[in-house]
């Protein structure tokens, strides 16, 4: 979603809208990857488990609403009193008090006294559950006391199938299963503080190129990107985290830009009737993106429940195609049911601030002071700042630093954003878009920003969050050079800088002890990136490493960035990719670099030795003929991105994925197995045949097998570490990540780790039979401390 609205309405309203049907007219099927089936009618919410009650009264509420009031709560209107992202108004005689909306995943965005949290990736790379629910608590305790009744986010689409997406920051990696821990974790810790989460983009939403319909320079339409996506790869990649939100209860899901073979993301009655309301039995409603909604009577037939941010096709059309019968009065009662309960089973009956009343219509004007910083909320952030930074290279004992006397700093990243108070009013929006210039990326979306070279980067300063509507708003920014100022004071060492040469001028004085160098790879919603490198960056490391024997580089990164121009520079010591800290960025850093906490992040990515490993996956496809106006996207990789590719191709990444560096080393042992599912323990069947649930049918999280693992911390330093199960299931990718645990152990101690994999962890999707399948066969279980670095292996059978 994004905030330029103004934007979307001129780029919209210059667009004739397209519906799939037409494409026949250029093409025929066989042209297609594939084609969404019909899935009708609109299943009604059941309210299962614990939204019973939910259920209940809402629909109790519904009974005695009027035609006029149900429609209404299906789209937003402006508000005079808010200035929430989008507002559903109240309904006053029933006591409903109505909906603010706002951004973003990763923090209350666009607004004061609010957070700034580490984004998703970053919490992607610390592998931490406990801590992403915590942080999880804290932002919703945010959007609660700043009235925000949904919040819009986390982010698991983007997967991150495209190196360059210019959204897969905001989500938490390319995994399904470390993105789908991460986000079940998420969903539940904002929600139990009683915010709705608005789990986001549904589905096969990769690539900003094309994201939205537009016109191309000849004034012809061009619709959205169709992801065309077989089904199999669809349920074993792409549905795998929406599944793990829909199980933590996520009441509303928002559905995408894009189109799914063929058909809108908000019009596909296949992905929303079928796919989230049948097969993963979803209790909450389907939002639409903003603007995302691209028709009328077939978006309500398809599923769609509430449109955003305007009435934009239903409002009185709703009601005249109730009256016409084009739409049965059931479907609309499903779909006001499905609002209400989800706004009862948060608990946003009793209690909850008034929407939006922390959210100024005008951040300029003089407005109340909503504070909705928690005291608690400091160390989650602090640590979650800390953990999400990876070490990949340390050579020569450079890190941690020893006692330096003097550090030199160099690199437009080291400092906090030249200009902190652009017109907006608000940092972190203008800062988010600071040196890539969305105006220019935006028309026609070709996703080739006119500055080519810098717009893979923020010129202007550090970064601590992508651009953007899920960049979010901090209550300061503590960059690099504010900690590393702050801890020259308390050490009585010197800190000398140069943030204005960035080649051979820049001057080191030859006593430093080190020189840390700041670069950053800079991402945002509304284009792709142009590169995973950049020549601006990669000269400046090596022009001081030419100069300084122990280099320090500090990438700030919204995505993959590669090092393959620098990393054999024998004067580059060491490597951190630092990602987006939030608010505590330097402060965080600082803690690594003087060792007051060990590293303990590990990539949620894998890093290639060069652009080329990617092959098709780098630049985000453009639409060529036939298709011209109907860019098709064919994920004819299936489940192959990122390691699973590398693997399947015996390709050497540079960094693998689950690879981080830490202060000490640890030793892996004793891998046990306690099988319950296996041949002459148990017989287990093949299919699941448990009742639907939220994320489908119960008996898919029964626990099948147990793993068990020693893992000692062989060296001297404390630290923490992230010990991965990844398991090879016959017919499927080489190995899969399938459990992970991070624990802090003290030096020469000793922790049992534990992994539980269920059904579902096992399984494969079976196309024919439309179910997840429990093979029967030889399965090999992995343990240890990333993809490739495996010393436990173990196979069983089932
Ligand atoms: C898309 O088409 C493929 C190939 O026909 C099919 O396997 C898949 O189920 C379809 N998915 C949707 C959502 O239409
Ligand atoms: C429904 O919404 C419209 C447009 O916002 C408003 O004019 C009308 O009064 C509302 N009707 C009811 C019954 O609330
Ligand atoms: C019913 O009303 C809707 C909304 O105005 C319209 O799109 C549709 O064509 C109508 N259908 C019939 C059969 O009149
Ligand atoms: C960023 O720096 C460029 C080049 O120095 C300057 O033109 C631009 O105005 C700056 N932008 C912001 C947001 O400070
Ligand atoms: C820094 O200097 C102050 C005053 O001279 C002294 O008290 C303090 O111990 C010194 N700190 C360190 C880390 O050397
Ligand atoms: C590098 O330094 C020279 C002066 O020695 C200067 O002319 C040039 O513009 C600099 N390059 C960059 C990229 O700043
Ligand atoms: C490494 O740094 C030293 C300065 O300390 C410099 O003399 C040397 O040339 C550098 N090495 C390389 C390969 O640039
Ligand atoms: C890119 O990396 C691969 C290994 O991943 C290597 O085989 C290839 O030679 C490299 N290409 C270039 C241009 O360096
Ligand atoms: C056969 C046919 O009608 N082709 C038209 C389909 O749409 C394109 C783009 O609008 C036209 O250029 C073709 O003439």
């Amino acid at each position: 979603m994004l905030k330029l609205k103004a934007l979307y309405v001129v780029l919209l309203g210059a667009v004739s809208l397209v519906d799939s049907t037409t494409v026949q007219n250029i093409t025929s099927d066989t042209y297609f990857y594939g084609q969404s089936p019909p899935v009708y009618p609109s299943p009604v919410g059941k309210g299962t488990g614990d939204w019973a009650s939910a259920y209940a009264k809402a629909a109790a509420m519904v009974s005695k609403m009027t035609l006029e009031e149900k429609s209404n709560l299906t789209f937003g209107i402006p508000s005079e009193t808010n200035g929430c992202s989008g507002n559903i108004p109240p309904i006053a005689r029933l006591g409903f008090p109505g909906l603010c909306w706002q951004n973003a995943g990763n923090g209350v965005a666009a607004t004061d006294f609010v957070n700034s949290y580490p984004s998703g990736l970053h919490v992607g790379a610390s592998w931490n559950k406990a801590l992403a629910y915590q942080r999880a608590l804290a932002m919703g305790g945010e959007f609660r006391t700043k009235g925000v009744n949904v919040a819009l986010g986390p982010v698991v689409a983007p997967l991150g199938r495209i190196a360059e997406g210019g959204r897969n920051w905001e989500g938490f990696s390319n995994d399904p299963y470390l993105c789908g821990s991460l986000v079940f974790e998420t969903v539940r810790g904002i929600q139990e503080r009683g915010v709705i989460t608005s789990t986001k983009h549904f589905i096969g939403y990769e690539q900003e190129t094309n994201r939205i319909p537009s016109t191309n320079l000849a004034g012809m339409s061009v619709n959205s990107v169709s992801s065309n996506i077989d089904d199999k790869t669809m349920h074993e990649l792409y549905l795998w985290p929406f599944q793990d939100a829909v199980h933590a209860g996520s009441g509303t899901i928002m559905c995408s830009y894009n189109r799914i073979n063929n058909s809108a993301g908000c019009g596909n009655s296949k992905t929303l009737n079928g796919l989230l309301k049948t097969e993963l039995g979803f209790n909450g409603f389907v939002v639409s993106d903003w603007y995302g909604q691209y028709a009328g009577v077939a978006t309500t037939l398809a599923g769609l429940d509430m449109t955003m941010p305007n009435e934009g096709f239903w409002g009185s059309s709703l009601v005249a195609s109730i009256n016409n019968g084009s739409v049965p009065i059931s479907r609309l009662d499903d779909m006001v049911t499905r609002i209400i309960a989800a706004w009862y089973k948060m608990g946003q009956d009793k209690g909850y601030p008034a929407p939006g009343a922390g959210i100024p219509v005008d951040i300029l004007k003089p407005h109340m002071a909503v504070n909705a910083r928690e005291s608690a909320s400091k160390e989650v952030l602090l640590d979650g700042a800390i953990e999400g930074h990876v070490l990949v290279k340390n050579i020569k004992n450079a890190l941690p630093l020893k006692s330096p006397k003097l550090l030199s700093l160099f690199g437009y990243d080291t400092k906090a954003p030249d200009q902190n108070n652009p017109p907006s009013g608000l940092t972190p929006w203008a800062f988010g878009f600071e040196s890539a210039n969305i105006l220019e990326a935006l028309p026609g979306f070709l996703g080739t920003p006119l500055t080519v070279q810098l717009s893979q980067i923020a010129i202007n300063g550090t970064i601590i969050s992508g651009g953007g509507s899920g960049a979010n708003s901090p209550a300061y920014i503590n960059a690099p050079f504010d900690a590393l100022q702050e801890r020259a004071y308390r050490d009585n060492s010197t800190v000398l800088w140069d943030f204005v040469n960035v080649n051979a001028t820049a001057a080191v004085d030859g006593a430093s002890d080190a020189c840390l160098v700041f670069v950053n790879a800079f991402s945002s919603e509304g284009f792709d990136r142009v590169g995973i490198h950049d020549d601006y960056s990669d000269a400046l490391v090596n022009n001081i490493a030419d100069q300084c024997s122990n280099t320090i580089v500090i990438i700030h990164n919204a995505g993959v960035r590669l090092v393959d121009q620098f990393i054999d520079h024998p004067n580059v010591t060491a490597v951190i990719f630092a990602h987006l800290p939030g608010q505590d960025s330097g402060r965080a850093l600082v803690s690594i670099l003087y060792g007051d906490s060990s590293p303990s992040g590990k990539l949620p990515y894998s890093v290639p030795m060069n652009e080329s490993a990617y092959n098709s996956l780098l630049s985000p496809s453009l639409p060529t003929p036939p298709f011209n106006l109907f860019p098709q996207s064919d994920f004819t990789e299936g489940m192959y991105i990122d390691y699973r590719a590398f693997d399947a191709k015996n390709i050497t990444p540079r960094y693998e994925f689950g690879f981080g560096l830490s202060y000490t080393t640890f030793f892996y042992s004793n891998l046990q197995i306690d099988c319950i599912a296996c041949v002459g323990t148990r017989s287990i069947a093949e299919y699941p045949a448990g009742a639907i649930l939220e994320g489908g049918m119960e008996d898919l999280w029964d626990v099948l097998v147990k793993v068990t693992a020693t893992v000692e911390n062989s060296g001297s330093a404390d630290g923490a570490e992230v010990s991965q199960l990844y398991l090879g299931i016959p017919g499927a990718p080489v190995r899969q990540l399938r459990g992970y645990s991070k624990e802090a152990i003290p030096p020469g101690k000793r922790v049992t780790v534990e992994f539980d994999l269920t059904r579902r962890d096992l399984s494969v999707w079976d196309t024919t039979r439309q179910s997840w399948k429990l093979q029967s066969g030889t399965y090999t279980v992995y343990v240890g401390g990333s993809s490739r670095n495996l010393p436990l292996t173990k196979t069983l059978k089932i």
